[in-house]
């Protein structure tokens, strides 16, 4: 035997030992001999993780009394999908195992899997080709596009196989960096509107003089008093924002010192000023380069633009991630009480959770949560909507509470749970929205679940997540060519790109008069989780995940004279090491 292959050999008998895994020597030598022995043993250690009989108290002594038919087993799985790769190196090797012995294995293979066929013994899947769980990279994809042939795999019950949950073996590590509940009291004067007002430009200003090229930014009054034509730039608020109609913008923008119109023509040489310009809305912050026209006689100067900016994320935003193999859950809008409420798709939630549904690689994911994000609207609360109380199967709101304790005691206790309020919520509707009242969240406290405002941002294992139920997605939407109510990852980026979460006064979503503006986006998170809509979304952006969790919850008839057509039962999982996101249909299959 070869140097490398003694080594190998050492490794080998080591990670199987610390797996608590049995080898025979003869399958040791063979397992030597393949191409990469130590990569086809890290597979069997993750395959053979939930076969009960592979746990033992190992010792090297005892690897050899064990018999190896499951390691067996599993590697002729592995050599299966080898098999080309193995017979064209064979004649390379100079081992022992000869071209016959390689297919006599896969004849066995073949076998035993017709004969598992026949039998209709459901077995695990192994290969990631056969798993419903889509990862995603850089891309905004819609789990509706899930291919359903792939899922019939999900299905695999086998009782023999022991569901050993990794995120069990680690504490939670969870600190709320931030949370307004307690922190939001108001005046309820007209001034508190000004403070808001005062608060969110200097946030978002500040934030703004990040950007380098901003850094040297003027203040309007000093622009006013120009009298010749001159380059300049500036951050302000806008103001006001029309076409002319020549399809030209002018803004109004202002500062503390004043007002300036700025004129984005829609001939510009920089075209991505427009596509800006199209999607400014009023209130939000920019930054303008350009020529300063003092006005003739009395009038009013005006800006030329040739260069405007959100402040945005930077594109080399670098997320934090967790060392541990941990991720995140994130739900919401279960509408507990609801007649509407999906209480089927939960139960397949839980199943999942439980490793009790799902394949070799979803059970996998599902050992790895260690976090479940509750973004609001988990009952359905009373008296939120007209009429809505035809739509309630349990009209107490207490008792709606009961149901959702209920349903939250099935969750596996290593896992940890944090709630955080919604429109239904029986708190406040302005945001920022306080924590639930402890008179309805009791119950919930005592079986471990964390209540928090919103938005709120939450640190679990390293990774920050800011948690906002999504109430101004719709009047964005509304308002912003392009953006609409199925593809809420857009406008979740439309809100990064501004810095925050509700950037226009007077739709739909109520903000509360105080001095402090909870709505800036002054931290870049890691994850950014909104629910609200009712349909769910997963993408990225400049490294941020972002997910809309979608809901539990079919369509009420009010969802219905609004156009909406919610996607129940999609549930979106972030892998805290990697940030990367995965998409679970509850629907298919069970
Ligand atoms: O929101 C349920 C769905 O209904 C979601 O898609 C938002 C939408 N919705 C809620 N309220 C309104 C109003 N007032 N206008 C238009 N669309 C709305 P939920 O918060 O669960 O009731
Ligand atoms: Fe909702
Ligand atoms: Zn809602």
């Amino acid at each position: 035997m070869k140097i490398d292959n003694i080594e190998n050999k050492r490794n080998i008998l080591r990670m199987l030992i610390n797996s608590g895994i049995n080898i025979t020597p003869p399958l040791l030598d063979f397992i030597l001999l393949l191409d990469n022995p130590i990569e086809i043993i890290n597979q069997i250690i993750k395959e053979t993780s939930f076969i009960p009989s592979f746990k033992s108290h190992l010792t090297e002594n005892f690897l050899k009394k064990i018999p190896n038919k499951e390691i067996k087993k599993s590697l002729e799985r592995i050599l299966i999908k080898k098999e080309v790769h193995i017979i064209e190196d064979n004649s390379n090797k100079k081992g022992v195992l000869n071209q016959n012995q390689i297919c006599n294995l896969i004849d066995v293979k073949k076998k035993t899997l017709e004969q598992e066929r026949k039998t209709q013994v459901k077995n695990l899947e192994f290969t990631v080709k056969s798993s419903i769980l889509e990862e995603h990279d850089n891309n905004n994809i819609k789990a509706n596009s899930i291919n359903k042939d792939r899922v019939k795999s999900i299905e695999s019950t086998n009782s023999f196989f022991i569901f050993k949950p990794i995120a069990k073996e680690y504490s939670a590590q969870i600190k709320i960096l931030k949370d307004p509940t307690g922190k939001i009291y108001t005046n309820g004067k007209y001034e508190d509107f000004y403070d808001l007002t005062l608060d969110k430009f200097s946030r978002l200003k500040k934030l703004m003089r990040k950007r380098t090229e901003a850094h040297s930014a003027d203040n309007i009054n000093n622009i006013l008093r120009l009298s010749s034509k001159v380059a300049v730039s500036v951050i302000g608020m806008v103001n006001e924002i029309r076409k002319t109609k020549n399809n030209n913008f002018i803004l109004t923008l202002e500062d503390l010192t004043g007002l300036v119109n700025v004129i984005i023509r829609k001939d510009s040489d920089n075209q991505e000023n427009i596509k800006i310009t199209e999607r400014t809305l009023n209130d939000q912050v920019v930054y303008i380069e350009g020529t300063y026209n003092p006005g003739e006689k009395g009038k009013k100067g005006i800006i030329y633009c040739n260069y405007i900016s959100k402040i945005d994320i930077p594109r080399d935003h670098k997320p934090n991630k967790s060392h541990d193999p941990l991720s995140v859950a994130l739900i919401s809008d279960t509408h507990i009480g609801s007649k509407e409420f999906e209480e089927k798709l939960w139960n397949r939630f839980i199943a999942f959770l439980k490793g009790k549904i799902g394949n070799k690689n979803q059970r996998d994911k599902a050992g790895t949560i260690k976090y479940i994000i509750i973004n609001g609207d988990l009952v359905d609360g009373i008296g939120v909507y007209p009429k809505q109380k035809s739509d309630l199967a349990i009209s107490d709101i207490y008792e709606q509470f009961k149901k959702a304790k209920e349903i939250l005691s099935e969750v596996p206790d290593h896992i940890k749970i944090l709630y955080s309020s919604g429109n239904h919520e029986p708190v406040r509707n302005a945001l920022p929205r306080p924590a639930v009242p402890k008179k309805y969240s009791e119950e919930l406290i005592n079986i471990g679940v964390t209540c928090i405002g919103n938005p709120s941002i939450v640190q679990t294992h390293n990774v920050n997540t800011l948690v906002y139920h999504g109430d101004s997605i719709l009047d964005l939407n509304q308002l912003i060519p392009g953006l609409d109510n199925n593809k809420p990852i857009d406008t979740m980026k439309e809100l990064l790109k501004c810095r925050h979460l509700a950037p226009i006064y007077g739709g739909k979503t109520q903000i509360a008069p105080i001095n402090k503006d909870w709505l800036v986006i002054d931290k870049v998170p890691d994850i950014f989780h909104t629910g609200h809509v009712h349909i769910n979304g997963i993408g990225y952006y400049n490294n941020i995940a972002l997910v809309n969790s979608g809901c539990f919850q079919s369509q009420t008839e009010f969802m219905n004279s609004l156009g909406i057509h919610p996607t129940p039962g999609i549930l979106s999982i972030i892998d805290l090491k990697t940030l990367k996101g995965t998409q679970l249909d509850l629907k298919i299959s069970i």
